[in-house]
Protein backbone atom coordinates (compact mmCIF):
# COMPACT_ATOMS: atom_id res chain seq x y z
CA UNK A 1 0.00 0.00 0.00
CA UNK A 2 2.88 2.38 1.35
CA UNK A 3 4.14 1.60 -2.68
CA UNK A 4 1.48 2.21 -4.46
CA UNK A 5 0.00 5.26 -2.65
CA UNK A 6 4.01 7.15 -3.33
CA UNK A 7 3.94 5.72 -6.76
CA UNK A 8 0.75 8.49 -7.11
CA UNK A 9 3.20 11.49 -6.77
CA UNK A 10 4.97 12.16 -10.01
CA UNK A 11 8.55 11.10 -10.14
CA UNK A 12 8.75 8.71 -7.05
CA UNK A 13 8.77 5.34 -8.92
CA UNK A 14 11.98 6.76 -10.53
CA UNK A 15 13.30 7.89 -7.53
CA UNK A 16 13.07 4.75 -5.36
CA UNK A 17 14.19 2.79 -8.25
CA UNK A 18 17.46 4.52 -7.65
CA UNK A 19 17.76 3.07 -4.12
CA UNK A 20 16.93 -0.57 -5.42
CA UNK A 21 19.83 -0.34 -8.33
CA UNK A 22 22.15 -2.53 -6.20
CA UNK A 23 25.56 -2.76 -7.74
CA UNK A 24 27.53 -6.06 -7.98
CA UNK A 25 29.42 -7.14 -4.98
CA UNK A 26 32.78 -7.99 -5.88
CA UNK A 27 34.40 -11.36 -4.49
CA UNK A 28 36.97 -11.34 -1.29
CA UNK A 29 40.55 -10.68 -2.41
CA UNK A 30 42.45 -13.67 -1.57
CA UNK A 31 45.26 -11.48 -0.35
CA UNK A 32 44.37 -10.06 3.15
CA UNK A 33 45.85 -7.09 4.09
CA UNK A 34 46.89 -6.69 7.19
CA UNK A 35 46.71 -2.89 9.24
CA UNK A 36 46.21 -2.75 13.04
CA UNK A 37 42.68 -2.02 13.53
CA UNK A 38 42.72 1.80 14.13
CA UNK A 39 44.18 2.44 10.55
CA UNK A 40 41.42 0.22 9.19
CA UNK A 41 38.96 2.11 10.65
CA UNK A 42 40.38 5.16 9.63
CA UNK A 43 41.02 4.35 6.11
CA UNK A 44 37.17 3.12 5.81
CA UNK A 45 36.43 6.64 7.05
CA UNK A 46 37.80 8.31 4.94
CA UNK A 47 36.75 5.98 1.72
CA UNK A 48 32.87 6.23 3.47
CA UNK A 49 33.17 9.89 3.79
CA UNK A 50 34.01 9.95 0.01
CA UNK A 51 31.77 7.80 -1.14
CA UNK A 52 28.48 9.72 -0.36
CA UNK A 53 28.37 9.06 3.61
CA UNK A 54 27.78 12.09 5.65
CA UNK A 55 28.97 10.12 9.05
CA UNK A 56 29.61 6.76 10.06
CA UNK A 57 29.94 4.88 13.26
CA UNK A 58 31.42 1.95 14.24
CA UNK A 59 30.08 -0.75 16.87
CA UNK A 60 30.58 -4.50 17.88
CA UNK A 61 27.86 -6.33 16.70
CA UNK A 62 24.88 -7.74 19.15
CA UNK A 63 22.52 -10.47 18.58
CA UNK A 64 20.12 -8.12 19.43
CA UNK A 65 20.62 -6.21 16.25
CA UNK A 66 19.29 -9.14 13.89
CA UNK A 67 15.94 -9.93 12.91
CA UNK A 68 14.85 -13.26 14.21
CA UNK A 69 15.41 -15.79 11.72
CA UNK A 70 18.52 -14.37 10.23
CA UNK A 71 21.85 -14.69 11.18
CA UNK A 72 24.90 -12.47 11.05
CA UNK A 73 28.24 -13.78 11.10
CA UNK A 74 30.52 -10.60 10.95
CA UNK A 75 31.23 -9.45 14.53
CA UNK A 76 31.44 -5.43 13.66
CA UNK A 77 28.71 -3.63 12.12
CA UNK A 78 29.50 0.03 10.38
CA UNK A 79 26.40 2.53 10.41
CA UNK A 80 26.67 5.44 7.40
CA UNK A 81 24.32 8.21 8.24
CA UNK A 82 22.99 9.99 4.63
CA UNK A 83 21.39 13.84 5.90
CA UNK A 84 18.03 14.65 4.19
CA UNK A 85 17.69 18.35 2.87
CA UNK A 86 15.75 20.11 5.42
CA UNK A 87 13.93 22.20 2.75
CA UNK A 88 13.08 18.64 0.79
CA UNK A 89 12.09 16.82 3.53
CA UNK A 90 9.82 19.63 5.09
CA UNK A 91 7.50 19.24 2.48
CA UNK A 92 6.29 15.77 3.77
CA UNK A 93 3.61 14.41 3.04
CA UNK A 94 3.67 14.61 -0.51
CA UNK A 95 0.57 13.48 -2.74
CA UNK A 96 -0.39 13.76 -6.44
CA UNK A 97 0.32 17.73 -6.36
CA UNK A 98 3.98 17.40 -4.96
CA UNK A 99 6.77 14.75 -4.44
CA UNK A 100 9.36 17.13 -2.85
CA UNK A 101 9.36 15.58 0.35
CA UNK A 102 9.05 11.94 -0.59
CA UNK A 103 11.61 12.21 -3.52
CA UNK A 104 13.95 13.69 -0.93
CA UNK A 105 13.66 10.10 0.99
CA UNK A 106 13.52 8.15 -1.61
CA UNK A 107 17.19 10.46 -2.82
CA UNK A 108 18.87 9.69 0.19
CA UNK A 109 17.94 5.73 0.13
CA UNK A 110 19.52 5.70 -3.47
CA UNK A 111 22.82 7.61 -1.55
CA UNK A 112 22.49 4.64 0.89
CA UNK A 113 22.33 2.15 -1.49
CA UNK A 114 25.54 3.56 -3.32
CA UNK A 115 27.57 4.23 -0.30
CA UNK A 116 27.12 1.34 1.59
CA UNK A 117 27.48 -1.41 -1.79
CA UNK A 118 31.03 0.79 -2.27
CA UNK A 119 32.36 0.38 1.30
CA UNK A 120 31.42 -3.15 1.32
CA UNK A 121 33.41 -3.81 -2.11
CA UNK A 122 36.46 -1.53 -0.59
CA UNK A 123 36.67 -3.47 2.20
CA UNK A 124 35.97 -6.98 0.39
CA UNK A 125 39.10 -5.98 -2.09
CA UNK A 126 40.90 -5.73 1.10
CA UNK A 127 40.60 -8.92 1.92
CA UNK A 128 37.83 -8.99 4.29
CA UNK A 129 34.37 -10.31 4.01
CA UNK A 130 31.97 -7.70 3.85
CA UNK A 131 28.16 -7.18 3.25
CA UNK A 132 25.74 -3.87 3.01
CA UNK A 133 22.22 -3.54 4.74
CA UNK A 134 20.78 -0.39 3.32
CA UNK A 135 16.53 0.47 2.65
CA UNK A 136 14.32 0.74 2.01
CA UNK A 137 13.36 -2.85 2.48
CA UNK A 138 14.26 -3.80 6.03
CA UNK A 139 16.93 -6.78 5.37
CA UNK A 140 18.24 -8.69 8.11
CA UNK A 141 19.68 -5.89 10.34
CA UNK A 142 17.69 -3.41 12.31
CA UNK A 143 19.79 0.00 12.31
CA UNK A 144 19.10 2.63 14.57
CA UNK A 145 20.23 0.75 18.09
CA UNK A 146 23.93 -0.31 16.61
CA UNK A 147 23.61 3.44 15.84
CA UNK A 148 23.07 4.48 18.97
CA UNK A 149 26.21 2.50 20.13
CA UNK A 150 27.97 3.52 17.38
CA UNK A 151 27.58 7.29 18.51
CA UNK A 152 25.68 8.66 15.83
CA UNK A 153 22.92 9.92 17.66
CA UNK A 154 19.83 9.31 20.25
CA UNK A 155 16.50 7.73 20.25
CA UNK A 156 13.95 10.17 19.50
CA UNK A 157 10.48 10.39 21.16
CA UNK A 158 9.44 9.46 17.42
CA UNK A 159 11.14 6.48 17.66
CA UNK A 160 13.89 7.97 14.75
CA UNK A 161 17.72 8.55 15.93
CA UNK A 162 18.20 12.24 16.42
CA UNK A 163 21.79 12.99 15.05
CA UNK A 164 23.85 16.14 16.72
CA UNK A 165 24.79 17.06 13.68
CA UNK A 166 21.66 16.33 11.35
CA UNK A 167 18.96 16.23 13.43
CA UNK A 168 15.88 13.35 12.79
CA UNK A 169 16.65 14.33 9.32
CA UNK A 170 19.55 11.64 8.48
CA UNK A 171 19.00 8.14 6.82
CA UNK A 172 21.02 4.82 7.76
CA UNK A 173 22.59 2.02 6.05
CA UNK A 174 24.73 -0.27 7.16
CA UNK A 175 27.78 -2.77 6.54
CA UNK A 176 28.63 -5.44 8.59
CA UNK A 177 32.78 -6.83 8.04
CA UNK A 178 35.06 -9.63 9.83
CA UNK A 179 37.68 -6.68 9.02
CA UNK A 180 39.62 -5.54 12.59
CA UNK A 181 37.86 -2.59 13.46
CA UNK A 182 37.46 -0.47 16.90
CA UNK A 183 34.08 0.99 17.61
CA UNK A 184 33.18 4.51 18.35
CA UNK A 185 31.99 5.76 21.33
CA UNK A 186 28.44 6.36 21.73
CA UNK A 187 27.41 10.07 22.81
CA UNK A 188 25.02 12.14 24.74
CA UNK A 189 24.38 15.69 23.68
CA UNK A 190 20.68 16.01 25.27
CA UNK A 191 17.96 14.97 22.78
CA UNK A 192 16.63 11.94 25.22
CA UNK A 193 16.42 14.89 27.48
CA UNK A 194 14.78 17.74 25.23
CA UNK A 195 12.15 15.40 24.04
CA UNK A 196 10.81 14.99 27.78
CA UNK A 197 9.79 18.65 27.61
CA UNK A 198 8.91 18.92 23.79
CA UNK A 199 5.96 17.78 22.33
CA UNK A 200 6.20 18.72 18.75
CA UNK A 201 5.95 15.03 16.96
CA UNK A 202 3.44 13.76 19.07
CA UNK A 203 0.99 17.12 18.36
CA UNK A 204 2.05 16.91 14.58
CA UNK A 205 1.12 12.78 14.31
CA UNK A 206 -1.61 12.57 12.15
CA UNK A 207 -2.81 9.46 13.84
CA UNK A 208 -1.59 10.46 17.44
CA UNK A 209 1.21 7.13 17.34
CA UNK A 210 3.72 9.00 19.19
CA UNK A 211 3.22 8.26 22.62
CA UNK A 212 4.36 11.59 25.74
CA UNK A 213 5.53 9.43 27.42
CA UNK A 214 8.50 6.64 27.59
CA UNK A 215 6.94 2.67 28.18
CA UNK A 216 8.78 -0.56 29.04
CA UNK A 217 9.25 -1.75 25.90
CA UNK A 218 10.81 -5.73 25.32
CA UNK A 219 12.56 -5.02 28.98
CA UNK A 220 13.42 -1.54 28.30
CA UNK A 221 12.28 1.97 29.47
CA UNK A 222 12.27 3.96 26.42
CA UNK A 223 10.22 5.87 24.00
CA UNK A 224 7.25 4.13 21.85
CA UNK A 225 5.58 4.79 18.90
CA UNK A 226 2.26 2.69 18.17
CA UNK A 227 2.69 1.27 15.07
CA UNK A 228 -1.07 -0.06 14.45
CA UNK A 229 -1.56 3.86 14.33
CA UNK A 230 0.87 4.78 12.18
CA UNK A 231 1.54 2.44 9.59
CA UNK A 232 -2.07 3.00 8.18
CA UNK A 233 -1.19 6.84 7.77
CA UNK A 234 2.11 6.07 6.74
CA UNK A 235 0.77 3.42 4.21
CA UNK A 236 -1.66 5.84 2.68
CA UNK A 237 0.12 8.92 2.75
CA UNK A 238 3.63 8.58 0.57
CA UNK A 239 5.65 7.32 3.51
CA UNK A 240 4.50 10.08 5.78
CA UNK A 241 7.59 11.61 7.80
CA UNK A 242 6.10 14.35 9.41
CA UNK A 243 7.39 13.04 12.41
CA UNK A 244 10.90 13.86 11.59
CA UNK A 245 10.49 16.74 9.23
CA UNK A 246 8.74 18.41 12.17
CA UNK A 247 11.42 17.55 14.98
CA UNK A 248 12.70 21.04 16.08
CA UNK A 249 16.33 19.31 15.79
CA UNK A 250 15.55 18.48 12.07
CA UNK A 251 16.02 22.54 11.26
CA UNK A 252 19.81 23.47 10.35
CA UNK A 253 19.06 27.41 12.10
CA UNK A 254 17.20 26.01 15.45
CA UNK A 255 20.08 22.49 16.01
CA UNK A 256 22.82 25.41 16.97
CA UNK A 257 20.69 26.64 19.78
CA UNK A 258 19.23 23.11 21.01
CA UNK A 259 23.32 21.99 21.20
CA UNK A 260 24.29 25.15 23.43
CA UNK A 261 20.63 24.71 25.66
CA UNK A 262 21.54 21.24 26.48
CA UNK A 263 24.89 21.25 26.10
CA UNK A 264 24.54 24.11 29.46
CA UNK A 265 21.61 21.92 30.84
CA UNK A 266 23.94 18.84 30.47
CA UNK A 267 27.10 20.43 31.69
CA UNK A 268 29.22 20.26 28.87
CA UNK A 269 30.97 22.33 26.86
CA UNK A 270 29.12 22.86 23.79
CA UNK A 271 30.96 21.53 20.48
CA UNK A 272 28.56 22.36 18.18
CA UNK A 273 29.05 20.46 14.66
C1 LIG B 1 9.86 -1.47 9.53
C2 LIG B 1 10.25 -0.01 9.47
C3 LIG B 1 9.24 0.93 9.44
C4 LIG B 1 7.76 0.56 9.59
C5 LIG B 1 7.41 0.22 11.03
C6 LIG B 1 8.19 1.04 12.01
C7 LIG B 1 8.72 0.21 13.17
N1 LIG B 1 9.63 0.76 13.91
O1 LIG B 1 8.36 -0.91 13.37
C8 LIG B 1 7.07 1.85 9.08
C9 LIG B 1 6.75 1.63 7.63
C10 LIG B 1 5.79 2.30 9.77
C11 LIG B 1 8.17 2.87 9.24
C12 LIG B 1 7.94 4.22 9.31
C13 LIG B 1 8.93 5.15 9.39
N2 LIG B 1 10.26 4.94 9.22
CO1 LIG B 1 11.04 3.24 9.22
N3 LIG B 1 11.99 1.59 9.27
C14 LIG B 1 11.61 0.36 9.41
C15 LIG B 1 12.83 -0.57 9.39
C16 LIG B 1 12.91 -1.22 8.03
C17 LIG B 1 12.82 -1.63 10.52
C18 LIG B 1 12.42 -1.06 11.91
C19 LIG B 1 12.07 -2.15 12.86
O2 LIG B 1 12.80 -3.10 12.98
N4 LIG B 1 10.96 -2.10 13.55
C20 LIG B 1 10.51 -3.15 14.45
C21 LIG B 1 10.91 -2.88 15.93
C22 LIG B 1 12.40 -3.17 16.11
O3 LIG B 1 10.56 -1.56 16.25
P1 LIG B 1 10.59 -0.92 17.71
O4 LIG B 1 10.63 -1.96 18.73
O5 LIG B 1 9.50 0.08 17.78
O6 LIG B 1 12.03 -0.14 17.70
C23 LIG B 1 12.28 1.06 17.01
C24 LIG B 1 13.10 2.04 17.82
O7 LIG B 1 12.70 2.10 19.15
C25 LIG B 1 14.53 1.51 17.68
N5 LIG B 1 14.94 0.46 18.62
C26 LIG B 1 14.73 -0.85 18.47
N6 LIG B 1 15.25 -1.53 19.48
C27 LIG B 1 15.83 -0.64 20.30
C28 LIG B 1 16.53 -0.84 21.48
C29 LIG B 1 17.02 0.25 22.16
C30 LIG B 1 17.76 0.06 23.46
C31 LIG B 1 16.85 1.57 21.64
C32 LIG B 1 17.39 2.76 22.34
C33 LIG B 1 16.15 1.74 20.42
C34 LIG B 1 15.65 0.64 19.77
O8 LIG B 1 14.54 0.96 16.36
C35 LIG B 1 13.22 0.74 15.85
C36 LIG B 1 13.04 1.66 14.65
O9 LIG B 1 11.86 2.35 14.55
C37 LIG B 1 14.00 0.44 9.66
C38 LIG B 1 15.33 0.08 8.95
C39 LIG B 1 16.08 -0.95 9.74
N7 LIG B 1 16.52 -1.98 9.06
O10 LIG B 1 16.28 -0.81 10.91
C40 LIG B 1 13.42 1.75 9.11
C41 LIG B 1 13.81 3.05 9.80
C42 LIG B 1 13.76 2.86 11.30
N8 LIG B 1 12.73 4.03 9.40
C43 LIG B 1 13.12 5.19 9.26
C44 LIG B 1 12.26 6.31 9.03
C45 LIG B 1 12.93 7.65 8.83
C46 LIG B 1 10.88 6.15 9.00
C47 LIG B 1 9.80 7.22 8.78
C48 LIG B 1 10.06 8.65 9.21
C49 LIG B 1 9.27 7.19 7.33
C50 LIG B 1 9.97 8.00 6.32
N9 LIG B 1 9.28 8.80 5.55
O11 LIG B 1 11.15 7.90 6.18
C51 LIG B 1 8.65 6.61 9.60
C52 LIG B 1 8.75 6.97 11.09
C53 LIG B 1 7.88 6.12 11.96
C54 LIG B 1 8.33 6.19 13.39
N10 LIG B 1 7.71 7.08 14.16
O12 LIG B 1 9.28 5.52 13.77
C55 LIG B 1 14.64 5.32 9.40
C56 LIG B 1 15.02 6.01 10.70
C57 LIG B 1 16.18 6.97 10.50
C58 LIG B 1 16.47 7.67 11.79
N11 LIG B 1 16.72 8.97 11.74
O13 LIG B 1 16.46 7.06 12.81
C59 LIG B 1 15.10 3.80 9.29
C60 LIG B 1 16.32 3.44 10.11
C61 LIG B 1 15.32 3.54 7.78
C62 LIG B 1 16.68 4.00 7.27
N12 LIG B 1 17.34 3.14 6.53
O14 LIG B 1 17.12 5.08 7.53
N13 LIG B 1 9.40 2.27 9.31
S1 LIG C 1 5.47 8.48 10.10
FE1 LIG C 1 3.67 9.84 10.20
S2 LIG C 1 2.05 8.56 11.08
FE2 LIG C 1 3.99 7.51 11.51
S3 LIG C 1 4.63 8.24 13.55
FE3 LIG C 1 5.59 9.61 12.04
S4 LIG C 1 4.11 11.33 11.83
FE4 LIG C 1 3.03 9.62 12.79
S1 LIG D 1 9.80 16.57 17.97
FE1 LIG D 1 10.44 17.03 20.07
S2 LIG D 1 9.73 15.26 21.29
FE2 LIG D 1 9.67 14.65 19.13
S3 LIG D 1 11.64 13.65 18.79
FE3 LIG D 1 11.90 15.80 18.18
S4 LIG D 1 12.67 16.82 20.03
FE4 LIG D 1 11.84 14.82 20.68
Amino acid sequence: MARQSSRRCPGVGEAFQAAYDYPELVAVAQARKDAPADQFAAELTTFALAHEADALGIAAMDPLYVFEGYTINEPWVIVLALAHSYERLKEVPSDETSSVGVIDVADQYARGTRSSYALANWIRSQGYNANPYPGPMAGALVLIPPAIAAGLGELGKHGSLISRRFGSGVRLAGVTTDMPLIATAPERFGADEFCKSCQACTNACPPGAISEHKQMVRGVERWYVDFDKCIPYFAESASCGICIADCPWTRPDVRPKLLATMARRLGQVSTEA
